[in-house]
């Protein structure tokens, strides 16, 4: 059993989905992507490998600050972000050793941004967690594509999933957290990236969605809220708009004021009981972020410092 509480305490948080994708914003050759989730655009518009993977050459996020990401999470009264070190698009937003298709090796940016996220939130005080996508759309040797999105792992896709578990465990400080998504894994695999994560990391929290029962917590689908209590650590993951993860430049704003009332309400309702509300942002391409989500998560924390005032 892990020690959880910290973690458990910790009750509101942030999650952020940045990538490649957060270039298209939503958008493909002009129009406006209306299925699917946006950071899934290179599945949902059906974009070739090669070309999706051309995007890395004009990924420059120089308008990408992790001391102010770090800041307005406090403002929110988040104590802790998580990341995605890699999503299904198989883009690794850290310096990986096991392919190049990565943020420092393919892109003009050239910098370890996860890492430098990873010390912000050291300075800062708060907790570090990543997400990372089991399934890869750019791995040769994993499953093709599908749009059911959780596709088995062969034995050289796991194999590479390992070693970058392992790279990540090691070389970015403590993680509080790994947001294992997708994947169908056998129950040999799950227990061997649980295990793995463990012997690393012991206090590191790892999702359910690991599968098979290999879980420290339990998350909910997306944006969904449950109405009865849980026996295990559990968290609420949801998005500004409870639809998009990634950027989405067609939908960036809404009534403010319904907003954060909405957010207040479900932060309320997932931590009286006992859950963590992991909400999200997602920043543009040039790594700007979006003002309608910076003044909801402003709003929802001045209200929670008022309150917790009175
Ligand atoms: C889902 C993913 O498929 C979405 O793209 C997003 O990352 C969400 C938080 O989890 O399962």
């Amino acid at each position: 059993i892990k020690p959880s509480q910290e973690w458990i305490d910790q009750k509101f948080s942030m999650f952020i989905h940045f990538g490649l994708y957060s270039v298209y914003g939503g958008v493909y050759e002009g129009k406006s992507v209306e299925r699917g989730y946006s950071e899934q655009i290179q599945s949902f518009a059906g974009i070739f490998s090669d070309w999706y993977g051309e995007t890395a050459n004009e990924f420059n996020p120089l308008k990408w600050n992790p001391d102010s990401v770090v800041s307005l999470a406090k403002q929110a009264g988040m104590k802790s972000i998580i990341f995605t070190s890699k999503h299904h698009d198989g883009f690794c937003m850290y310096h990986s050793r096991y392919t190049e298709f990565n943020i420092v090796d393919a892109t003009p940016y050239s910098r370890d941004l996860m890492k430098e996220l990873a010390d912000a939130c050291r300075r800062g005080g708060i907790g570090f967690g990543v997400y990372y996508s089991l399934i890869d759309w750019h791995y040769p040797h994993a499953y093709p594509i599908s749009s059911h999105n959780a596709d088995p792992l062969t034995d050289e896709h796991y194999e590479f999933n390992m070693k970058q578990i392992e790279e990540i465990m090691t070389n970015y400080g403590d993680i509080s957290e790994i947001w294992f998504d997708m994947g169908s894994l056998t129950p040999e695999q799950s227990k061997g990236l649980y295990e793995l994560v463990n012997r690393l990391q012991p206090d590191c929290m790892i999702s359910g969605r690991l599968g098979n029962d290999y879980v420290d917590f339990a998350v909910m689908a997306d944006n969904e809220y449950p109405d009865y209590k849980m026996g295990i650590p559990w968290q609420t993951a949801a998005s500004i708009f409870n639809e998009t993860w990634g950027y989405r430049s067609w939908q960036v704003r809404g009534d403010l004021q319904e907003k954060r009332e909405e957010k207040i309400s479900s932060l309320m309702k997932v931590i009286s009981r006992g859950g963590n509300y992991l909400l999200n942002i997602g920043p543009r391409g040039d790594g700007s972020i979006v003002e309608f989500e910076r003044d909801v998560l402003l709003g929802v924390g001045n209200w929670i410092s008022k309150n917790s005032e009175a």
